[in-house]
């Protein structure tokens, strides 16, 4: 954090509160997942938590957001109720979509929590869809697209940048470049150094940041979140940031070297920020003590929650699979 901070001390320690929210709880689930309490497929965004905590102070819960499978830190920062979330990852009734969906495919509307998608590449036409919505209703809405540095390799991709800058959608489009895509390194993927630099071809905004700096990453949300609902268009922002884990539970990630990853660890953006909060003063350090204290209560209290309700029915299996026959 530099001397002089742009971010007002209360929205700082908003952003700190999300980020160590984000971390304690995917650290508790890769617990229950190592202890064999849950059984789920689950991809870690561990190292990622700046982005989505810098970027959603600036939203409210009427903005949308669409996400992807590696998203549940998205739409943690974004207002995703813990129980709700845990009942959903443990695949009980009481989660946000009764079980059924499980940690890669979570919604809750009226947070504008609006998808959840395996899909590579589609979490940006949809926020499209939702912008447009946002367009027509003339409230100052904005949709939030976020997904990875391997998405940007495909189509839709190309096609959302185009039809967003074409129609002055308010949409904002986030990559979150975390270096790999499932096991392949960015260079070996993708060329040309930057994906923000793809944005001129399509003329829209483009921006690449630092995603594990708040201050630049609150920055540069803040001013694409503004332009979107002034009517001022899209924005590509290209937030660079690093895959703590390897891709998904369980996965070796041998194939990355270790001076690579342990310069990543060491420079692990959540006790950096907190570290820069206890130097700024102003009676930091009870404040963090009692905060960290409260959300390991909150998760200690959803795990609970969601391993006591219980798992759907067999009659729940073809239910909202199709549409109700209605009386008409
Ligand atoms: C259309 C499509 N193609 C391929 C896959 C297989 N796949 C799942 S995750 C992934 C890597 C995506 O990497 P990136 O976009 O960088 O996101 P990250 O997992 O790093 O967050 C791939 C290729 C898929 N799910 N969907
Ligand atoms: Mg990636």
């Amino acid at each position: 954090m530099s001397e002089v901070s742009s971010i007002s001390r209360d929205t700082q320690r908003a952003i700190y509160r999300k980020m160590y929210l984000l971390k304690a709880n995917d650290e508790r689930v890769r617990k229950l997942l190592r202890t064999g309490r849950i059984v789920a497929t689950y991809y870690s965004y561990r190292g990622q938590e700046v982005i989505p905590a810098a970027l959603s102070v600036s939203l409210t819960d009427e903005d949308y957001l669409c996400t992807i499978y590696r998203g549940i830190h998205d739409m943690l920062a974004k207002g995703l109720p813990l129980k709700d979330l845990w009942a959903e990852i443990a695949g009980r009734v009481d989660g946000t979509c009764k079980g059924k969906g499980g940690p890669m495919h979570l919604t809750y509307p009226s947070k504008g929590i609006m998808v959840t998608t395996g899909v590579v590449g589609s979490s940006m036409p949809i926020a499209n869809g939702l912008g447009w919505a946002a367009q027509l209703e003339k409230k100052g809405r904005v949709s939030v697209a976020n997904f990875g540095d391997g998405a940007a390799n495909i189509g839709a991709f190309h096609e959302a940048l185009n039809l967003a800058a074409l129609w002055r959608l308010p949409v904002i489009f986030v990559c979150q470049n975390n270096r790999y895509a499932e096991h392949t390194a960015y260079a070996k993927g993708t060329a040309g150094a930057r994906i923000s630099d793809r944005a001129a071809g399509s003329a829209l905004a483009g921006v690449h940041v630092d995603g594990n700096d708040v201050e630049a990453m609150y920055a540069a949300a803040r001013e694409a979140i503004q332009r979107a609902r002034e009517g001022g268009g899209p924005t590509l922002i290209e937030a660079m940031t690093y895959r703590f884990q390897g891709h998904v539970f369980g996965d070796s990630d041998a194939y990355i070297a270790k001076e690579e990853k342990d310069a990543a660890l060491a420079a692990d953006p959540v006790p950096r920020y907190r570290a820069a909060l206890l130097k700024a003063g102003g009676g930091a350090e009870q404040w963090l003590t009692d905060m960290e204290k409260e959300i390991e209560t909150e998760i200690d209290e959803a795990v609970e929650f969601a391993l006591a309700s219980p798992y759907p029915s067999m009659s729940e299996l073809t239910r909202d699979v199709f549409a109700e026959e209605s009386a008409s």
